[in-house]
């Protein structure tokens, strides 16, 4: 059998190539090395307790073994995926919750360093949380949108604040199955409780637990991230960037900020432009500052700054092979420990900047909220006082490709009828047309497991030439991204008929990056739109819609595609199922959770078969929604944009939106 190839992306391909010439090992070996346990791959391990670890395996497992306690094949493998789903819950709400507390510390004039940047994103807020903002001073709605959001995490009774958000019918379908979170942090906590030894045994009851928990996630800690970063740093629109491991400059002090939050990367955007810095540099020997990034921390500058990306995860020991970053900057979620020991056979500096995540070997500069700018000004002469260590050992690239992001809820509207039309008619009609025949949010990580980035890129090109629209966040947008195809251009050259006709008209491409990974939220709040925008379904189950994580391998991910699934869209997912040694519990994530929420979730290594499963969702969405039958070429008479009636019968209409 010929060899798997490491990535789908040949400059990663022959930076890997190039380390395995030099001895460096890198996650692409350790995978090799170091296969999944057999055991625990299928979710058959139970560690709750210290009787075990028990292994629910051998023949007919699911009906005749049992842990020491007598927990069953299903009742294990259900608790472990809910444990991943908490997992992923508390980082997207960590997150979270530091950006809820630097707005509130804008709002009492405690930081110099932050402001509110969108006031008309603060007011739409405001709006939702029914905080009257009208004639009252900024920073007085500011503080009340983020005492009220904070509240979400503590709060023990009632439901967290973006539940509203969903369509009516959706929220019905929550509260009749009782999973509508009640308080962010008490839902993860509870997760942990009912999972440890000897408390909820039920599977399908641990499972609808795990569903409030990944919705106080996904209406929860993520939204509530995205709302605020768009208020403190600005609602994205789109933006040119480049993208790949070839945006590093030979003769620049290159610095790469990675991780997540965007707070501290928002200040080091800021400085790397001020005269004095740029002296500095020059004073050292380089002409100047290039600064990049990596991971979801890459696509919060990139959507707001159009700061380039190195790409994803599996890139981030290959910058550092480039020999040519500087300074590695990293906060929280998603960075290898790895790097820090491959960095000394370099001179690049791995930075760790939060009081959460340090990492042995890294300089440690904290981050504080209070003083920012001094933080990253001091993470800006540590990348400068090391440029002059730099050698010439590295895999250099020069290869880069232009790509366009920053497509935020606001601005797709917004694209589909101008400052005071902004609507999302334009696209349900093309939905309905057969234009588009559906829609695919593709996200989630890249895995050294797989062709890194491959299996990504083989379902964004074989959707959109089957005029499925792509909305893209995390790796996954940095997989399309590193490949060059993030641009118009993409449309005319490999799009369907359909898609290409809606994105020649539009300007857009057919491939849309919302963002980072908490910015899944922005495809939730997208789903409701179109729900309340009528032709498709009234809720967001029934959309000809569907998630796909191909390469997933983060807490993250799974978070995520629970929260997708309980609000209606069917998720899928690559590699092998984290529950597939339960027929039960597998039943239930796709049957169960299909009836009662018309979302489901399915693990499907085979990217062929992905693609079936996703194309057979949207047209079986198609047929009930009584659409008119996909037939490539072939469209309805509806208009793909809109005529004059149609704006004037949107603008009597008189809903509240926000304007670019
Ligand atoms: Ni998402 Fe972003 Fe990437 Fe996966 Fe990690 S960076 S939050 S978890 S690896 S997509």
């Amino acid at each position: 059998m010929a060899k798997q190839k490491r990535s789908g992306d040949a400059i990663a391909e022959r930076i890997i190539e190039w380390g395995i010439s030099e001895k460096l090992e890198t996650c692409f070996d350790r995978a090799e090395k170091m296969k999944p346990c057999p055991i625990g791959e299928v979710g058959a391990c139970c560690k709750m307790c210290h009787m075990g670890p028990c292994r629910l395996v051998g023949r007919n497992a699911e009906e005749s073994v049992v842990g020491v306690c007598g927990a069953s094949l299903a009742t294990v493998a259900a608790r472990n995926f809910v444990r991943m789903i908490a997992g992923g819950t508390a980082a997207h709400s960590d997150h979270s919750r530091d950006m809820a507390f630097t707005l509130l510390a804008v709002a009492n004039g405690e930081t110099r360093d932050f402001q509110i940047t969108d006031v008309r994103k603060l007011y739409r807020v405001a709006g939702y949380l029914d905080i009257e903002f009208e004639g009252r001073p900024v920073n007085d709605v500011a503080r009340d949108v983020a005492t009220t959001l904070i509240n979400d995490f503590g709060q023990q009774k009632g439901e967290i604040s973006f539940a509203r958000r969903a369509p009516r019918k959706t929220q019905e379908r929550w509260r009749k199955w009782g999973v509508v979170p009640r308080g962010i942090d008490r839902e993860v906590a509870e997760a942990m409780h009912r999972t440890t030894m000897g408390v909820d045994h039920d599977p399908d009851h641990i499972l609808l637990h795990g569903l409030r928990t990944a919705l106080a996630d996904g209406w929860g800690g993520s939204m509530i991230s995205t709302d605020v970063t768009d208020i403190l740093f600005g609602t994205p629109m789109p933006v040119k960037a480049e993208a790949s491991l070839g945006i590093f400059k030979e003769d620049e002090v290159n610095i790469i900020v990675h991780g997540h939050e965007p707070t501290l990367s928002e200040k080091i955007v800021d400085v790397v432009s001020e005269p004095e810095l740029i002296e500095y540099a020059k004073s050292r020997g380089a002409k100047g500052i290039n600064l990049g990034g990596m991971c979801c921390t890459a696509n919060e500058v990139l959507m707001r700054h159009g700061i380039p990306t190195a790409g994803g995860f599996t890139n981030q020991e290959l910058g550092v092979m480039t020999g040519l970053i500087d300074a590695l900057t990293v906060d929280v979620q998603c960075i290898m420990p790895a790097i820090t020991e491959l960095s000394k056979k370099f001179h690049t500096k791995i930075i760790t900047t939060s009081e959460k995540a340090k990492i042995p070997g890294a300089v440690h500069i904290e981050y504080d909220e209070h003083r920012a700018k001094e933080v990253a000004r001091e993470i800006v002469r540590t990348a400068i006082d090391n440029f002059p260590n730099r050698t010439t050992r590295g895999s250099h690239v020069t290869d880069k490709f232009p790509m366009i992001a920053g497509f935020s809820h606001e601005y797709i509207e917004y694209m589909q009828g101008g400052r005071w039309r902004a609507s999302f008619r334009p696209l349900n009609d093309a939905i309905m047309a057969g234009r588009i025949r559906g829609v695919v949010g593709l996200a989630g990580c890249d895995n050294p497991r797989v062709t890194s980035t491959g299996i990504h890129r083989y379902l964004a090109s074989e959707l959109i030439r089957n005029d499925v629209l792509i909305v893209s966040t995390g790796c996954g947008s940095a997989a399309c991204g590193t490949a060059g195809w993030l641009t118009p251009e993409m449309a005319l050259e490999h799009a369907g008929p359909g898609l290409r006709e809606v994105c020649e008209a539009i300007g857009i491409p057919p491939i849309l990056h919302l963002g980072a990974c908490v910015d899944n939220s922005r495809i939730l709040t997208i789903a409701s739109a179109m729900a309340a925008e009528g032709g498709l379904s009234d809720e967001i189950g029934g959309m000809p819609a569907v998630g796909i994580a191909p390469e997933w391998m983060s807490e993250k991910a799974i978070a995520i595609g629970s929260y997708f699934a309980a609000s209606g869209v069917p998720v899928i997912f690559g590699g092998e199922s984290p529950v597939g040694a339960s027929k039960e519990v597998t039943r239930i994530m796709t049957e169960v959770w299909l009836e009662r929420f018309r979302g489901a979730m399915h693990f499907e290594p085979d990217p062929e078969r992905m693609l079936a499963l996703a194309l057979g969702y949207i047209d079986k969405a198609r047929e009930a929604l009584k659409l008119k039958k996909y037939e490539p070429g072939k469209f309805g008479t509806e208009k793909v944009l809109m005529d004059m009636a149609a704006r004037r019968e949107i603008e009597k209409a008189a809903k509240p939106h926000i304007g670019l």
